[in-house]
C-alpha cells in the first residue's frame, strides 16, 4: 500500500477498481448502496453505469466533456458519478447547500453541458438556467422531467429516461491513469471557488492508503457517512473506501440532523460512522446517545473537516464506547493525509502522517521546522489534484511541484504527533464547511443598517468555531434584537444557512491597517483575551 506506485502512467479507468472488480470477484448480488427508499447491488450498479455511460455517448457527450451533479445522497449519485467516469466524461459534484448565484458561477466556470439534479434542488438552479451558455441537458433525479419549467430549448430527461437511453453493454472509455476524472470545487478566502481537478488514480490511492491501511475497512463493513457525497470527505467515506473492498454504504438523502442520524444508525446498524466535529458534539447533547450510538456493530468513528476538540472525543469514547479517528484532509489532496489511528488515538491532535504521504512543517521562507515550531503544513502524496481549473496563479501557489500547501498552521511534538494551530488565512470551518469572513461581511454590508463589518470564528462552549460579527451601524439605526435577527436572516439567504453570525457586536469602528484592510487577527486576539 504505502510502497505502491499509484502514479505510474498507464491505460486506466477508475471504474474498473470500484465497480467492475467487485462483480468480477463474485459480489454482483451484494448490496452496495441503500438510501432508505431504494437499494442497489454491485451488479445493478454496474449495469446502470453501463447504461449511463452509453446514454451519455448517445447524447453526444465525448471523453473530456463535463457534467455537474447537484444530487442529494441517493443511489442515483454513485450511478451518475461512476457512469460519467466510465464514459471518460468529467464529473463535477456540487455542494447542495449553495445559492443560485454560486451555482451560476460554478456551472458557467466549468462549462458543463449537463446537470443531474435532484428534484428538490431544482428551485436553486431554475432562476439561472437562462444564463448558462454551455448547458444543453438537464436530468431530474427523484422526479419527472416536467418538474423543470424554465429549461428553454434544452433537453430535459428524468433519471430513468436517461438510463433507458443507454444499453447495458460493457463499454468503458479508454482513459489514461493521469487523465482528469472529476473536479471538486474548493473555496478560498478571496475570489470564487476553484475547481480542483482530480485524476483517475486518486480515488484508489486514498482508498488504499487511508481507507484500508488506516481504517482497516473490509468487505463486511457497513458504512454510514453523515458527511455528504459531494464533499471530498463524504465521497471517500461513502463511495471510494467501501467500494474498494466490496462493502455496503447506507445513504441519508436528508439533512443530517442528530435525530435523523441516530435513527439511521439504529435502523441500519453500521460498523463505521463518519461525521464532522459539530455533529459529534450535537449527538453527545442528544438524549438518546448511548453505547454504539444505537448500533451493536459500531466499531469505528471518523472525524474530519475541522479539528475535533479533545473533550468531544473523550466524551464520545466514554458514552458511545468507540474511539473517533480524527484526521485532516482537503479537497486538494482528496482525502485524509495526517491522521490518528485505531489503537493510537491522541485526542487534541491530528495524529501522524498517513504512510504513503509525506508531511513537512515549513517557515514562511520555506525552511523545514523542528519539533514544537509553528509553520505551514505541506504534503506530498499520490492523490494531489492536478491543479485548479483556469487558475494559474493559485495553482502555482498551492501545488508547488510535488508539495501541496495546505494553508494550515501546525506543530509536530517530540513524539511525532501533529497539532493543529489554525489557518494561515482568515478562513474557518463551521460544521466542516468553509466560511470566508469576506463573504459574510459582504452579506452584512449589503444590509441597509450596516456601514462596516468584520467577521471572525469564535469558539462556542464545545470548542467549535462559529461566526461572530463586529459591525458599525449607519446613522439612524438602533442595535436591538429585531435588527440582529434581521441581519442573521439576511446572511442566511445571501451567503448560506450555516454562515450567519451567532453573535453580533456593535462597535464605533473596526481595527484596520493604514491601507484600510480589516485586521481580523486583532478581533480574534480580543476575543480570546490575548489583547491588552
Ligand atoms: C481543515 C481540518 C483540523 C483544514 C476534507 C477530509 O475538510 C476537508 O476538505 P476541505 O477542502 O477543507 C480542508 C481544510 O479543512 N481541516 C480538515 N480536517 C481537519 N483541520 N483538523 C482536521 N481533522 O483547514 C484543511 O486545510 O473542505 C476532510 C477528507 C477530505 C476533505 N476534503
Amino acid at each position: 500500500m504505502a510502497g505502491e506506485d499509484f502514479t505510474q502512467r498507464r491505460p486506466y479507468n477508475a471504474v474498473s477498481d470500484f465497480v467492475d472488480a467487485n462483480v468480477e470477484r463474485g459480489l454482483g448480488n451484494k448490496l452496495a448502496f441503500s438510501d432508505g427508499a431504494r437499494k442497489l447491488t454491485y451488479g445493478q450498479l454496474q449495469e446502470n453505469t453501463f447504461r449511463f455511460a452509453g446514454a451519455l455517448r448517445a447524447l453526444g457527450f465525448k471523453q473530456e466533456s463535463r457534467v455537474a451533479l447537484l444530487l442529494l445522497d441517493t443511489v442515483d449519485f454513485p450511478v451518475a458519478f461512476w457512469g460519467s467516469i466510465r464514459a471518460g466524461v468529467v464529473c463535477i459534484p456540487l455542494n447542495t447547500l449553495l445559492t443560485s448565484e454560486q451555482y451560476e458561477y460554478m456551472l458557467d466556470d466549468s462549462r458543463v453541458e449537463a446537470v443531474f439534479v435532484s428534484a428538490p434542488l431544482l428551485k436553486s438552479i431554475e432562476p439561472i438556467l437562462g444564463k448558462l451558455r454551455h448547458l444543453r441537458l438537464i436530468v431530474v433525479s427523484g422526479g419527472p422531467a416536467t418538474a423543470v419549467t424554465q429549461a428553454g430549448a434544452r433537453e430535459v430527461l428524468s433519471f430513468d429516461d436517461m438510463l433507458a437511453r443507454g444499453k447495458p453493454e460493457p463499454w468503458t472509455a479508454p482513459t489514461i491513469s493521469d487523465e482528469v476524472a472529476f473536479w471538486l470545487y474548493s473555496s478560498g478566502s478571496t475570489g470564487q471557488p476553484k475547481g480542483a481537478k482530480h485524476i483517475h488514480t486518486s480515488p484508489i490511492a486514498t482508498a488504499k492508503l487511508f481507507g484500508q491501511q488506516v481504517l482497516g475497512i473490509r468487505e463486511d463493513d457497513i458504512v454510514f457517512s453523515a458527511a455528504k457525497l459531494f464533499f471530498a470527505y463524504g465521497l471517500g467515506n461513502g463511495i471510494s473506501f467501501p467500494m474498494s473492498v466490496g462493502a455496503t454504504t447506507v445513504l441519508l438523502p436528508d439533512r443530517p440532523s442528530p435525530d435523523a442520524v441516530l435513527e439511521i444508525i439504529k435502523r441500519e446498524q453500521p460498523t463505521i460512522f463518519c461525521g464532522v466535529p459539530t455533529l459529534y458534539a450535537a449527538l453527545l447533547a442528544h438524549k438518546d446517545i448511548g453505547p454504539g450510538a444505537g448500533s451493536g456493530r459500531l466499531r469505528m468513528c471518523v472525524s474530519a473537516g475541522e479539528a475535533l476538540p479533545a473533550n468531544v472525543g473523550e466524551r464520545w469514547r466514554e458514552k458511545v464506547g468507540v474511539d473517533i479517528i480524527d484526521g485532516i484532509g482537503s479537497t486538494e489532496m482528496l482525502h485524509i493525509f495526517v491522521s490518528n489511528r485505531p489503537g493510537d488515538v491522541h485526542y487534541g491532535t491530528s495524529g501522524k502522517p498517513v504512510p504513503g504521504y509525506d508531511a513537512k512543517i515549513v517557515s514562511d521562507e520555506g525552511q523545514e521546522l523542528g519539533a514544537d515550531e509553528v509553520g505551514e503544513l505541506i504534503i506530498r502524496g499520490p492523490s494531489a489534484a492536478e491543479g485548479y481549473w483556469n487558475q494559474r496563479e493559485k495553482t502555482r501557489r498551492t501545488f508547488a511541484g510535488e508539495w501541496t500547501y495546505t494553508g494550515d498552521k501546525y506543530t509536530r511534538d517530540a513524539e511525532g504527533y501533529y497539532h493543529y494551530c489554525g489557518r494561515t488565512d482568515d478562513m474557518f470551518k463551521v460544521s466542516g464547511i468553509w466560511v470566508s469572513p469576506f463573504e459574510v461581511e459582504a452579506a452584512l454590508i449589503s444590509h441597509e443598517a450596516v456601514l462596516e463589518a468584520a467577521v471572525i470564528g469564535k469558539e462556542d462552549s464545545d470548542g467549535l468555531l462559529k461566526p461572530k460579527a463586529f459591525i458599525v451601524l449607519k446613522q439612524g439605526f438602533q442595535a436591538d434584537d429585531s435588527l440582529f435577527n434581521s441581519l442573521k436572516e439576511h446572511v442566511k439567504s445571501r451567503a448560506g444557512a450555516w454562515k450567519y453570525p451567532r453573535w453580533i457586536t456593535v462597535r464605533a469602528d473596526l481595527p484596520k491597517t493604514a491601507t484600510g484592510k480589516i485586521q481580523r487577527f486583532k478581533l480574534r486576539d480580543e476575543e480570546s483575551g490575548k489583547a491588552a
